[in-house]
């Protein structure tokens, strides 16, 4: 006589779904210009220094200090701070409007 011991396996699936949502709450100070724009050179050296240290780059987007500092001495003076910024802006669009005619060869 055979013993037959059957063996039930039952599989239990527990499935948790967890939904996170983070709301991220943007508070929009009241800086001026677009955030594209790098800030004016008053407002890039904090400390009234007189010229544009590397940790004061550090929240600027767009600013290379490496590539704007023409005497390599480690800050940026106006004038640097004043052509990096103007070439940034015309560098990344922002008022480059295309030019008008142009597909006609
Ligand atoms: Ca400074
Ligand atoms: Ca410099």
């Amino acid at each position: 006589m055979r013993r037959i011991v059957p063996t039930f396996v039952a599989l239990a699936f527990s499935a948790a779904s967890a939904l996170a949502v983070a709301a991220e709450q943007e508070t929009l100070t009241g800086d001026s210009g677009p955030p594209a724009a790098m800030p004016s050179f008053e407002q890039a050296d904090k400390d009234k220094s007189g010229s544009v240290e590397a940790s004061e780059t550090t929240g600027i987007a767009g600013l290379d200090l490496t590539a704007a500092d023409k005497d390599n001495d480690g800050k940026l003076s106006r004038s640097e701070y004043e052509s990096a910024k103007q070439s940034h802006e015309r560098g990344t669009g922002g008022s480059t409007a295309p030019e008008p005619g142009g597909t006609s060869r």
